[in-house]
C-alpha cells in the first residue's frame, strides 16, 4: 500500500464565491478553514466550531486543517497583555481538539501576512498571475508610506531603481500598490491604514530576527506542551516572502531557521506547514533537502511554484512549471508517507492543497474571486499534482 496525499482545498467560509460544492466536484476530500469572523487573540468557541464543521460534513467533506490560527501582534512583540493572548490561543486549540480539528497552521510573520505587490499580473497564456516586484515594494516604502530610514535600508541604485518606477505610476496604479500591500490578501486578518502601518511598524523598531525568533521560541515553549497533551500538530508556515520588508524580521525562511526551532523545542507537535512557493523564492534552498531533513514534522503542505529572477523579484507559476522540481518533492513526499505508514502512524496521508493559481477562463469575468484563491486556476493545479501524485505512484 502506498498512500496517497489528502487533497484539501482552502475555503474562505460561507461567503467565499468558490463553494463546498465546488469544492467536491474539483476533486478535494477535505478542507482547509479558519473562523475568520473571529477577531484576531479571541477564542474560538466550541460552538462557532461545531456549527463550522457540520456544514463542511454536510457536503461529505472533513475539516482537516485549520489555516491560520492567527498569532497576535502583542504575542509577536512579548507586549501588553501577550500571556492573556497566549492563554486564549491554548483555549482556541482545546476547544479545537475537543471538536475533533487537530492540524493548526500559523505563521509568525510580523504585521503583514503573506505580501505581493501585483496581483494580476498579466501571464503568457492570458491568466493572471500573483506577482512580487522589490522596486514596487520600494517605492511603496519611500514614496507612499514614506517610511522613517527607509531611505538608508537601499542602496543609491535600488533608490533610483524605485523612483523611476515610481514616476511611471498612475495615481490609480499608486492606489492599488498601496491596497495589495496594506490590505488586499485573502487570510490576512488585519488591514491597516497608512498611518496605523506607519504607527504598528515602530512596534519592531527594537526587535531583530534574533529577538524575534526568540519571542518565538517562548511562545512555542508556552503552547507546545499544551497541543501535545490534546493531540494538535502545530505547523508554522514559512515566511512569505522570505525575506526582510520594510524594516520588518523574518523568522523562518531558511533551513537553518528551522534547525534553530526544533532543536529549541523538539516535539514532535512542533511542526512545518511545507510550502515550496515561499521556500523555493530563495535560489539557495534545497527544497527537498529541506522536506527530508524534516520530514517526520511535516503536518501540511502547500503546493505551488514561483519564477525568480536574479534580484528576488517573482511571480507564481503554473504548479508543475516555475523553480520547484514538484516531481522530486511529490516523490519525496510519497517515500515519507509510505515510511510513516509502514511505521504505524496515523498521519500517513498529510493534507497538501494546491497553493494559489492563475485566474483564468470564467474566473476572469467573476468580479469576486479572491487572489491567488480562483477555483478554476486551483483545480487545473489540483489536477496536474494528482495527476502527478497518480504516475509516480504507479510505477515506484
Ligand atoms: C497565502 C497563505 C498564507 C498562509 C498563512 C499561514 O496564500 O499561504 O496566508 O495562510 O501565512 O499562516
Amino acid at each position: 500500500m502506498t498512500p496517497r496525499m489528502k487533497h484539501t482545498w482552502r475555503w474562505y467560509g460561507p461567503n467565499d464565491p468558490v463553494s463546498l460544492k465546488d469544492i467536491c466536484q474539483a476533486g478535494a476530500k477535505g478542507i482547509v478553514n479558519a473562523l475568520h469572523e473571529v477577531p484576531n487573540g479571541e477564542v474560538w468557541q466550541t460552538s462557532d466550531i461545531k456549527k463550522r464543521k457540520k456544514i463542511i460534513e454536510k457536503t461529505g467533506l472533513t475539516w482537516d486543517v485549520v489555516e491560520s490560527l492567527p498569532v497576535h501582534e502583542k504575542i509577536k512583540t512579548r507586549s501588553g497583555n501577550f500571556k492573556h493572548l497566549i492563554e486564549n490561543y491554548k483555549l482556541s486549540l482545546t476547544n479545537l481538539a475537543n471538536c475533533g480539528v487537530q492540524i493548526v497552521c500559523y505563521n509568525f510573520m510580523p504585521v503583514l501576512d503573506w505580501t505581493r505587490t501585483k496581483l494580476d499580473m498579466k501571464y503568457k497564456d492570458g491568466s493572471y498571475a500573483l506577482e512580487f516586484n522589490f522596486d514596487a515594494l520600494r517605492a511603496f516604502d519611500l514614496f507612499i508610506l514614506k517610511r522613517d530610514g527607509s531611505k538608508n535600508d537601499y542602496s543609491d541604485e535600488e533608490f533610483l531603481k524605485a523612483e523611476t518606477y515610481y514616476k511611471l505610476l498612475s495615481n490609480d496604479q499608486k492606489n492599488k500598490l498601496c491596497d495589495n500591500i496594506l490590505k488586499g490578501l485573502p487570510g490576512n486578518e488585519e488591514g491597516y491604514s497608512l498611518e496605523a502601518f506607519r504607527e504598528i511598524l515602530k512596534t519592531y523598531n527594537n526587535i531583530n530576527s534574533d529577538q524575534l525568533k526568540k519571542n518565538l521560541i517562548l511562545f512555542l515553549k508556552a503552547i507546545i506542551p499544551h497541543a501535545k497533551k490534546n493531540g494538535i500538530l502545530m505547523c508554522i508556515h514559512p515566511d512569505d516572502p522570505p525575506y526582510s520588508m520594510l524594516g520588518l524580521p523574518r523568522v523562518v525562511s531558511k533551513e537553518k531557521d528551522y534547525e534553530y526551532i526544533f532543536d529549541k523545542v523538539p516535539e514532535i507537535n512542533n511542526g512545518i506547514t511545507f510550502c515550496t512557493g515561499s521556500l523555493g523564492v530563495i535560489k539557495e534552498n534545497n527544497l527537498g533537502k529541506i522536506f527530508n531533513n524534516f520530514a517526520n514534522r511535516v503536518h501540511f503542505i502547500h503546493l505551488r511554484s514561483t519564477k525568480r529572477d536574479s534580484n528576488g523579484n517573482f511571480y507564481e507559476a503554473n504548479h508543475l512549471e516555475g523553480d520547484v522540481d514538484m516531481y522530486e518533492i511529490v516523490s519525496r513526499i510519497i517515500i515519507e508517507q509510505k515510511r510513516r505508514y509502514l511505521n504505524k502512524r496515523k498521519d500517513f496521508n498529510i493534507p497538501m492543497r494546491p497553493d494559489h493559481g492563475h485566474q483564468m477562463l470564467d474566473d476572469i469575468r467573476k468580479k469576486n474571486v479572491n487572489p491567488g484563491y480562483s477555483a478554476i486556476g486551483r483545480l487545473r493545479g489540483l489536477a496536474e499534482i494528482r495527476g502527478l501524485e497518480h504516475g509516480i505512484i504507479k510505477i515506484i
